[in-house]
């Protein structure tokens, strides 16, 4: 087939955020958007790109076949040699890190919102990951960016026809030179990885129980996202788990109606399956399958930071970490500091950085971060370089194996020890651009005044004396560049912390975000309820910020 050159116009606003370029399907869909994107990318690879390998795939939300015929006839015309892309257009956002760095690909693009809704009249996505499995960093994105701002053509060879739902291996000649395609299994290489890591025996021999204990009992939810093929590999044929425990595991183009994010609020579902039901441990998954919740017996919740924390203190049961030993932990900012006090206690090296998985990237690469994680349910290790779901859930899972005790005695027992974090975060979604930009001015003018440190801030005789507020910034310690403006920070002499932020990744409006973060190690407090606990914080932080008068909001959309 032969190639053409066609011309097309600039869209303005096509910056990718926190993870990726998200905007409603409909504006994916408008002329040449989706192909001006494409081209981006390609151009940003600039001396890479002749004769490169690209991993194709995403989380089967709606246009998202229709955006890989574009992406293989784009990539065909653009000298790309090689696609790798997942059969039916699917391909999870942890296996694609797991095939670009199987595969030595230089990079993949990802075709997903993520935890968004999904459908015609919901949110698509593209992002692009680089050579090391990661998203790509901000200089990448930026530069991708520039490029959608004077694009004047892309390239495409429209004829090339294929068929992405049969697993074949098609090679062609575009423009007289080889062209490969070839489309793979969504699962196997990601299966394997998995296998390598954990101890899949033991943690048989818990879901299965013996003749002197009985089954440990799961329950699995896909919410309808990508994980299903993924935990119908995993749990019901290596792991002999009942198919009745895994649900919503056909990956729809809608999800189902469901809002895909693992959470109190939007995985109710699980929540109530797990309150009423035998289960002793319930996991759920986010649509493109990088995040996790993970709930105990009764639905117990564990907090991401939590979990994060539980998983560092005994990282070296998982037979993984026994072979590469535990080289430092990470967290994001607003991530409760829970595993801090592991990093602390266990002398290993801990880094914070700003939200976005794509910051973790630099420290894995020069071997100094295994384990991280963020508060929006994000946990994951070096075996690639994406957030993990179905890692985290195995890793609880070797974990209890190992231990044979509960969900919640684990974390009786780690709060016993280190102290527990009580953490929250209030979402006010969809809230008027212009009113969100004016509280964040608002919250940044006051956190400036010079007498702002040492203020006591109370609350029902309560006191809180500021240390420290400033606009979070982080230079990263292996290249030296730099991210500002990632969120207000208000720390308390105590070390609680109150933090806002504003999303990036909605697709309209602005969402504001606000984390709350406390530490105390009183056991008697240990057991009781986070919103009881953070009340005090919680007030002081919606009254300096004025929230309700900023956005009218009385109550946020979501609690986590
Ligand atoms: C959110 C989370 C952040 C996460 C990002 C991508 O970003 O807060 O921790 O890395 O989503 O997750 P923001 O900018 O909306 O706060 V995913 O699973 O949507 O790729
Ligand atoms: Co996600």
């Amino acid at each position: 087939v032969t190639s053409l050159t066609v011309n097309t116009r600039v869209y303005e606003g096509q910056k990718p955020g926190t993870s990726g370029l998200r905007k409603a399907v409909k504006i994916f869909q408008q002329e040449q958007y989706t192909e001006n994107f494409v081209q981006a990318i390609l151009n940003a690879l600039g001396d890479q790109l002749p004769g490169c390998t690209l991993v194709v795939g995403g989380d089967g939300r709606f246009y998202g076949k229709e955006a890989v015929m574009k992406i293989i006839r784009i990539a065909a015309a653009n000298g790309v040699k090689k696609l790798i892309v997942g059969q039916n257009g699917i391909l999870s956002t942890p296996a694609v890190s797991t095939i670009i760095r199987k595969y030595k690909t230089q990079g993949g693009i990802v075709l997903t919102a993520s935890h968004n809704p999904g459908g015609p009249n919901a949110d698509f996505g593209i992002k692009f990951n680089c050579d090391n499995g990661g998203p790509a960093p901000d200089n990448v994105t930026n530069k991708i960016y520039e490029i959608t701002k004077t694009l004047k053509y892309y390239k495409i060879a429209p004829d090339i026809e294929v068929d992405i739902d049969k697993v074949q291996n098609i090679s062609i000649e575009v423009d007289g030179k080889p062209f490969t395609i070839d489309i793979i299994d969504s699962v196997n290489d990601y299966v394997d990885l998995m296998k390598d890591i954990f101890d899949f025996v033991s943690i048989k021999k818990l879901l299965q129980g013996s003749t002197d204990k009985p089954a440990f009992k799961v329950l699995i939810n896909s919410m309808n996202g990508v994980t299903g093929p993924y935990v119908k590999r995993i749990f019901s044929t290596e792991l002999g788990v009942d198919d009745k425990c895994l649900v919503n595991i056909k990956p729809l183009e809608d999800f189902g109606g469901l809002h895909p994010d693992p959470n109190l609020t939007y995985a109710k579902d699980l929540v109530n399956a797990m309150m009423e039901g035998p289960y002793d441990f319930g996991a759920a998954f986010d649509g493109d399958g990088d995040r996790n919740m993970i709930l105990g017996k009764k639905a117990f919740f564990v907090t991401p930071s939590d979990s994060l924390a539980v998983l560092a203190a005994n990282l070296k049961l998982i037979p993984y970490f026994q072979k590469t030993g535990v080289k430092g932990y990470a967290r994001s900012m607003p991530t409760a500091a829970a595993v801090d006090r592991v990093a602390a206690k266990t002398g290993a090296k801990f880094f914070e950085v700003p939200t976005g998985w794509k910051y973790f990237g630099n420290l894995m690469d020069v071997g100094d971060l295994s384990l991280c994680g963020e508060e929006s349910f994000g946990t994951g290790s070096d075996h690639i370089r994406e957030k993990d779901g179905i890692w985290a859930c195995l890793a609880w899972l070797n974990v209890i194996a190992k231990l044979g005790t509960s969900v919640e005695n684990i974390l009786l027992d780690h709060w016993k020890v280190y102290g527990r974090n009580f953490f929250t975060r209030y979402d006010y979604e969809n809230c008027d651009s212009a009113c969100a930009d004016k509280m964040i001015q608002g919250i940044g003018a006051l956190i400036q005044k010079p007498d702002f440190i040492g203020r006591k801030l109370q609350y029902e005789g309560k006191e809180y004396i500021v240390k420290q507020a400033d606009n979070y910034s982080y230079t990263d310690p292996v290249d030296g560049s730099k991210a500002t403006n990632q969120g207000l920070r208000i720390l308390f002499a105590d070390g609680s912390r109150i933090i806002f932020r504003l999303s990036g990744t909605g697709s309209s409006g602005a969402t504001i975000r606000m984390y709350i973060d406390s530490y105390e190690n009183d056991p008697v407090t240990f057991e009781k309820d986070a919103q009881l606990v953070l009340k005090p914080l919680i007030n002081i932080a919606l009254k300096i910020s004025e929230l309700h008068q900023h956005t009218g909001r009385d109550a946020p959309t979501v609690i986590t």
